[in-house]
């Protein structure tokens, strides 16, 4: 089977970093042990530089919704040229833990940026270039809250209103409902109910893979 690029998305807390576990543990039990982890924004010291950024700031200056956008897209080019395209290119599998639809999602629902404006972005800088597979894990964010805000400090993303992530949350159910790459895994359920619809999910798809041209 050639390289594959799969790619995991959610709001906080809805279980990535278990669903990545689980997607390589099946990917082994397949035969596949060439995989690379990215994570977005980060994944390459400037991209991770960014993330920082991103997340924090810097001092109190207020960063706009299209400053955002524009390091998030820094840090992704710097990423797929960088780490994620060289290690499709060698026949590496990729798992990446959020991509593009997490902009579209976020800073197109949650921020209201123009859909054309992202458009415009994704094909001047990706091209044709996205995931294989995306598993996304729905959950209200008030469940994804509770689960992954024990850690202790909020960053600028984090502490955004519940409609902001109401209205990111939106975005993903839609647009996972109109592109079949995109498997909706509902993550309010269990992890071990969770972990088994990753299982189908995924061990079905390989299936197929196996067998396209
Ligand atoms: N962002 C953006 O706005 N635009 C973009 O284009 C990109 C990103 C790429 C990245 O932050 C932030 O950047 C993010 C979106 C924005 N901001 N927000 N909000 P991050 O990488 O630091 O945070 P995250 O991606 O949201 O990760 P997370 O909070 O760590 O979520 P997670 O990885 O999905 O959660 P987890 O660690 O797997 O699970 C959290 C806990 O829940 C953990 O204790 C688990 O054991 C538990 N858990 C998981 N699943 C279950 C189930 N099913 N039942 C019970 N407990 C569970």
């Amino acid at each position: 089977m050639n390289s594959k690029f799969i790619v995991i998305e959610g709001l906080e807390g809805a279980g990535k970093t278990n669903a990545t576990a689980q997607v390589v543990n099946i990917l082994r039990q397949q035969g596949i042990h060439d995989v690379v982890f990215t994570r977005e924004p980060g994944g390459t010291p400037l991209a991770e530089a960014l993330r920082q950024l991103i997340k924090e700031g810097v001092d109190d200056e207020p960063v706009t919704d299209r400053a955002e956008l524009l390091m998030l897209y820094a840090a992704r080019v710097q990423l797929v040229e960088g780490i994620i395209k060289p290690a499709l290119a060698r026949g590496a599998w990729v798992i990446g833990d959020r991509h593009d639809l997490s902009s579209q999602a976020y800073q197109g629902g949650g921020r209201g940026i123009d859909v054309r404006l992202l458009q415009t972005l994704r094909a001047a800088f990706l091209g044709n270039f996205r995931p294989d597979l995306t598993l996304y894990l729905d959950i209200p964010q008030d469940m994804g809250l509770v689960r992954a805000r024990a850690r202790g400090k909020l960053d600028r993303i984090e502490i955004e209103s519940l409609a902001f992530f109401d209205r990111t949350r939106a975005r993903y159910q839609a647009l996972a409902a109109e592109d079949e790459r995109i498997v909706t895994i509902d993550a309010t359920q269990p992890l071990s109910v969770v972990n088994s619809a990753i299982r189908t999910c995924l061990t079905q798809w390989l299936r197929i893979q196996e067998f396209s041209p």
